[in-house]
């Protein structure tokens, strides 16, 4: 009886530390010190013994031993109808009547803004208004985490009544899982990493499948460890197109918005810190982020989800549109709203539509106005 208890408490202090320890490990081995050890997890590296980061390792952003694999044969292949800015497509193959898309969890590179001139419209219009500049030609890459090789990560998009398997491959330095937000899935494809499934080990697939009923737009992100996870950037857009529908849209864009902690002269987000600093709408920064181009008069929806830690006013010029959906789906006609800003609080999605009246280079950013 006694051994059973030393077991079991035995087990408990493993579980508890089990992160820690592997990311310690991974640490460790990029410096070379470990090799010489045989109890890995308690001794120190030879060289590091004074050093404070043997103490606090430095996050691990990938694992040497884990292959980064190029993005799946139908990522940048576009069968859906969303533009979503910065972000390539991604396609999909049938398995009888299902569809299979595929997303590879990853470390990824990703310049916030590369610094380089804005589009050519931008900049010509800049110029004749304004011999100065409004931005500084700063650069910045960072270490992120997302999927097939994009942060975000790419949109999935589907149809009412479709059958929908994803094979998610773990490439991170640790376990995780995605959980899909807003969908009325079976508890067993929530993606509650630890609650509905045991989390996805680095270097192993997992397979979700379910059916979805619903329609509107919603999201994917990590489920497991998330603070870190989510902050490094782990989400992408989930839409799923009605069944039936003879309402036609021109242009159907989607923005996500992200934040991240970024402290001067790092390459790889604060996780512990509320102060984040650089916003980002699919992961780019402005002037750097792709431009909506869209005709006169054309019919255009945006799509807005929110991953950040706070609301973002989102306020477009020169236009009124109605609010016609949040991620619980589309808002009955009756009770849509006008205006020119629309709140998106963390955790929710928010449709935008209005027809694109004036012709114009017109501003769509955040009005607080210390974000976007
Ligand atoms: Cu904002």
């Amino acid at each position: 009886m006694l051994k059973r208890r030393k077991f079991l408490k035995a087990v408990g202090a493993a579980l508890a530390t089990g992160i820690s320890l592997f990311s310690t490990r991974r640490a460790f081995s990029k410096s070379g010190g470990m090799g010489a050890h045989g109890h890995e997890a308690h001794s120190q590296p030879e060289g590091h013994a004074h050093m404070p980061m043997a103490k606090y390792p430095p996050i691990a952003w990938a694992d040497p031993n884990i292959p980064i694999s190029p993005p799946p044969r139908l990522m940048g292949r576009q069968m859906g109808k969303i533009h979503t800015l910065n972000v390539p497509p991604l396609g999909f193959e049938m398995d009888g009547d299902i569809k299979v898309f595929t997303l590879i969890m990853q470390p990824v590179k990703r310049f916030l803004t590369t610094g380089g001139a804005p589009h050519p419209v931008v900049s010509e219009i800049w110029k004749r208004n304004n011999p100065y500049v409004h931005h500084m030609k700063v650069s910045k890459e960072v270490k992120l985490w997302g999927f097939n090789g994009s942060v975000p990560g790419p949109t999935i998009e589907v149809t009412q009544g479709d059958r929908v398997r994803i094979m998610v491959k773990n490439e991170l330095p640790e376990p995780t899982s995605i959980h899909w937000h807003g969908l009325e899935v079976p508890f067993e494809q929530d993606g509650a990493g630890g609650e509905s499934q045991p989390p996805i080990p680095p270097g192993s697939t997992w397979v979700y499948e379910f059916t979805v009923h619903q329609v509107g737009t919603f999201m994917y992100h990590s489920g497991y460890n998330m603070m870190k996870q989510d902050h490094m950037g782990l989400g992408g857009f989930f839409v799923i197109h009605p069944e039936k529908s003879n309402y036609m849209i021109d242009k159907d864009f989607a923005i996500m918005l992200q934040a991240f902690a970024l402290l001067p002269g790092n390459d790889s987000p604060d996780l512990v810190t509320m102060d984040f600093n650089w916003f980002t709408f699919n992961g780019r920064v402005a002037p750097d982020i792709e431009l909506m181009t869209v005709k006169q008069g054309d019919r255009v929806r945006i799509r807005f989800a929110n991953l950040t830690m706070d609301s973002h006013p989102i306020h477009i010029h020169g236009h009124t549109w109605k609010v016609v959906g949040t991620e619980g789906g589309p808002i009955p006609k009756s009770a849509q709203w006008p205006g020119n800003t629309v709140n998106v609080p963390p955790g929710t999605t928010r449709d935008v539509e209005f027809i694109a009246l004036a012709p114009g280079l017109w501003r769509i950013h955040c009005h607080k106005l210390n974000s976007h």
